[in-house]
């Protein structure tokens, strides 16, 4: 059954901190938080983790770690993140099969969108949506229709990513893509249970 859950924040890098926004995340009752640390040594993404697996144990909060199969299970996250050019992704999914975790993966088109399903992953991201500065080797934007229609076409809970803005917001609902994912929209700003909150009241309005 897919899921309509709505916000789902990745933090990299937050102007906050990241255990401020993992706060935040909690206390606005996001469903599902991602770390995604790019080039940090191995042991600051571990501690972060572990921080983060703290703040959000026993809420209702999921925790997801990208990239890092082995810092997810030592962290004891409730799920792994994976793109497309991460690790054998069918070893990946062999060694990540807990009942109850979690298994992402980021796709970029239909095809891509369709094959994942092979994977059984309970989600999957679909983007980027709009030019992003945030993810330096990005694929081509797919633009709002385009993810809206892979989106309802994927036999998995899907994920819109990249580039989301409160300004942007508005139109990609309206699409059909009730889902998403933003960095910078929250991780940009010194508050950012402000800016969760205002995403999830656009959601609100749009979706419901
Ligand atoms: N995958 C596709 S786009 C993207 C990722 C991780 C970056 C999204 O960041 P932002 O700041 O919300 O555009
Ligand atoms: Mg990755």
């Amino acid at each position: 059954m897919k899921k309509n859950f709505g916000l789902y924040l990745i933090l990299t890098d937050p102007v906050a901190g990241y255990e401020a926004c993992a706060q935040a995340a909690v206390d606005c009752g996001l469903r599902y938080l991602q770390l995604r640390m790019k080039n940090a040594p191995c042991a600051e993404v571990v501690a972060t983790a572990k921080a983060i697996r703290r703040i959000t144990q026993g809420s209702q909060t999921r925790f997801i770690v990208n990239d890092d199969l082995a810092i997810a299970i030592e962290a004891d996250a409730d799920g792994i993140h994976l793109g497309q050019s991460d690790q054998s992704l069918t070893e990946a999914r062999a060694a990540w099969s807990t009942p109850g975790k979690l298994f992402g993966l980021s796709t970029h088109s239909m095809e891509q969108a369709l094959q994942a399903v092979a994977l059984a992953p309970d989600y999957i991201g679909v983007g980027p949506v709009f030019p992003t500065r945030t993810k330096a080797d990005a694929d081509p934007a797919v633009g709002p229709q385009e993810t809206a229609r892979i989106m309802k076409q994927a036999p998995v809970t899907a994920v819109a990513i990249g580039g989301i803005t409160a300004a942007n917001l508005p139109g990609l609902l309206d699409a059909g893509a009730s889902n998403f994912c933003v960095v910078s929209a929250v991780n940009a700003s010194p508050d950012p249970a402000g800016a969760i909150r205002e995403l999830q009241q656009i959601w609100k309005t749009h979706c419901f």
